[in-house]
């Protein structure tokens, strides 16, 4: 789709100095047009009507107002390689590994780019140049929009008001749904000119005509691919890529990325965690957060529809990023940055997380799954009956008519649904509150098929934050890597981290120090332990899993009486199945909550490996006494 045909390209209404700044855009790509987006719902139906005609998009024939993208197939998750923080010094986002940079080995990108597994660095000036040259005419023969969102409440102290330029109609229909949209944002400016507002310009890197064969339907440049941050100027700038993570700005750059950056030097924090209540049968309620790495599980927690355990009712807040701020009473209280939900469809069924499943028959964008010749979607675990007849008609992620017998997935393993929160059936009463929700516990997690408990509870948050620190998972489709290895993800974040993850820790144990908060029990869990004879997962999970958050639930509760009891052991508190307090409401295989010195330790000299060779002198010291101390405890 080239030219928007209704474009408002009037600069007038916009802060000063975002007018500069798109002025000074539109010079720089050289678009054949430009247009003010509105968030209204005329414009956005004229984007998914042009969308449509262009081919960029397919409308689903079973739903109202939903569609199908197929990317190319060089742009389907995000980019961690080419994702970069850029400021003056260098130990502002990385530390300088102990067996030094490894050499810059893909021409395409800068020399003197440093890369590191807990993010990579490059000079900020010398980026703003790199960028430049990119950007320079690449938006020739296409329509330039300018997208005014914010992120977080209306009315809101908490929340942060943005723009994103970009040349992607797609991009523009997504934020609508995952941000709150449209020029009324601007009325929450505290600085009416604008000066304060994050700037973000986004290109897919394809200007017209083009002579490359880019795929037609879904152009990108993942040559020149570069996911590029500047927290020091409150600017992104992303281009070559269309893929949700690298090109919906709000999300992981900002709300994660210029979040964590924005919130160590405001005092707050900016995490990838999902927000939920619980109601127990009592009626008591209490709010969590929870940190998994991504594809690992926040969406479906998030949503959970408790089986196993009668009178609980779950409700949901946000599914993937919550900002964090201690409020005067000194109570940690979380708001959700984000408008809509980005989730992975593969895995998503009636039985597994029916809440989502009936969010997206409306009003929806489905990007890289399959579709069924009766207009309907399809997704690897859809759990739907394929007949002989009904398989040999669907059309797979790439556009090819697939059966089983191909041997790979129909839906790409990242494919997702897009869908605003509104549609949630299990949406809090609370989720749009300008003050946040109370938090009790954070939870964290990983996908760790050996070694790991279903679920442990910290000693206090000093050793809490060791815990998230120390988080090791899977690898899974959302981002580059290929095959199944088990990485370390501190925090989840380790895609994420605005800043050096050594400060990140401090920023964390700062709170442990302060007077007057009440600070949050920390836990981890485990829902993916797997049986290493039949390799099928050792706990039910999905629904069954409020049979772990209720153990949680009644660890912090203040009444003796009601308090579950706990066994220490060398890593933390576990549930207790001697008593009839542990785990409730069915069998749980002892496999589940075994702790083995032998694991642990050897766990423990992964992550010091990891800390010597990736944080050094960086590392705050009490998460080296955490980490000493937990030795001493598995050699005793
Ligand atoms: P991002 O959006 O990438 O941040 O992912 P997420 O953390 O929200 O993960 P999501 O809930 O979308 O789950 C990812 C995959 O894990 C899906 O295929 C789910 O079906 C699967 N999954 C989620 N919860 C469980 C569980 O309790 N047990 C098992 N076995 N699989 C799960
Ligand atoms: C993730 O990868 O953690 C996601 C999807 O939530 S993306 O928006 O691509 O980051
Ligand atoms: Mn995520």
């Amino acid at each position: 789709m080239e030219v928007y045909a209704h474009a408002n390209n009037s600069l007038d209404g916009l802060p000063s100095k975002i007018r500069e700044y798109v002025q000074e855009k539109i010079t720089l790509c050289q678009p054949s047009s430009f247009h003010v987006c509105d968030g209204s719902e005329q414009e956005n139906q004229e984007l998914l009507d042009a969308m449509e005609q262009a081919g960029v998009i397919r409308r689903l024939k079973k739903y109202k107002n939903c569609y199908i993208a197929t990317t190319d197939p060089r742009d389907v998750a995000r980019v961690e390689s080419r994702t970069i923080i850029c400021t003056k010094n260098m130990n502002d986002v990385v530390s300088t590994p102990r067996s030094g940079f490894p050499p810059v080995t893909d021409p395409n990108l800068p020399k003197n780019l440093k890369q590191t597994p807990l993010g990579n660095w490059m000079d900020s000036d010398e980026m703003m140049e790199v960028m430049e040259k990119r950007f320079a005419g690449c938006m020739r023969g296409r329509t330039l929009f300018v997208i005014p969102y914010m992120m977080g409440p209306y009315s809101s102290p908490y929340s942060k008001v943005a723009i994103e330029i970009t040349d992607s109609p797609y991009v523009v229909v997504s934020m609508r749904i995952m941000t709150r949209m449209g020029t009324q944002v601007f009325k929450e400016l505290k600085v009416p000119d604008g000066s304060t507002v994050v700037k973000c310009l986004h290109s897919v890197g394809v200007p017209l005509p083009s002579d490359k064969p880019v795929c037609s339907t879904w152009p990108s440049n993942p040559e020149q691919t570069l996911i590029t941050h500047f927290p020091e100027r409150n600017e992104i700038i992303s281009f070559g890529s269309g893929y949700g993570g690298n090109s919906l700005c709000g999300k992981k750059c900002l709300a994660l990325r210029i979040g964590s950056s924005l919130a160590k030097r405001e005092g707050w924090l900016a995490e990838h965690m999902l927000i939920m209540s619980i109601t127990n049968p009592e009626g008591v309620k209490k709010y969590f957060v929870a940190a998994f790495p991504s594809a690992c599980g926040k969406t479906n927690l998030a949503m959970l529809r408790p089986k196993g355990l009668p009178g609980y009712k779950v409700e949901c807040v946000g599914d993937d990023i919550a900002w964090m701020h201690f409020d005067e009473e000194g109570r940690l209280r979380a708001i959700n940055p984000e408008f809509g939900f980005f989730g992975v469809a593969p895995g998503t069924s009636k039985s597994t997380n029916p809440i989502a499943l009936d969010m997206v028959h409306e009003n929806t964008i489905f990007t890289n799954v399959a579709e069924t010749s009766d207009g309907d979607v399809y997704w690897e675990g859809i759990d739907q009956e394929i007949d002989g007849l009904h398989e040999t008609l669907i059309r797979s992620w790439k556009n090819k008519r697939w059966s089983v017998d191909l041997g790979e997935p129909a839906a790409h393993p990242n494919s997702r649904f897009c869908t605003s929160i509104k549609q949630c059936s299990i949406l809090d009463p609370e989720w749009n509150n300008p003050q946040g929700v109370p938090i009790e516990a954070i939870i964290f997690g990983g996908r760790r098929p050996v070694g790991v408990p279903l679920v442990f509870e910290s000693f206090n948050w000093q050793h809490g934050v060791f815990v998230g620190a120390s988080m090791r998972s899977e690898s899974t489709a959302a981002a580059e890597f290929k095959g199944k290895q088990i990485m370390h993800d501190p925090f989840a974040m380790r895609p994420f981290f605005g800043y050096n993850f050594g400060q990140y820790l401090s920023h964390w144990l700062s709170f442990g120090k302060k007077e007057g908060l009440q600070l949050p029990k920390i836990y981890h869990v485990n829902w993916f332990l797997k049986d290493s004879q039949t390799n099928q997962f050792l706990w039910p999970g999905f629904g069954e899993n409020i049979r772990v958050i209720d153990w949680i639930f009644r660890r912090l509760t203040n009444d003796s009486s009601k308090k579950a009891s706990a066994r220490k052991t060398a890593i933390g508190l576990i549930p207790d199945q001697s008593t009839s307090d542990g785990i409730r409401g069915g069998e749980v295989n002892p496999a589940l909550l075994e702790i083995s010195n032998d694991f642990w330790l050897s766990e423990c000299k992964a992550i010091r490996n990891y800390f010597e060779e990736n944080v050094n002198e960086n590392l705050p010291k009490e998460i080296t006494l955490e980490l000493d101390a937990l030795q001493k405890r598995l050699s005793q």
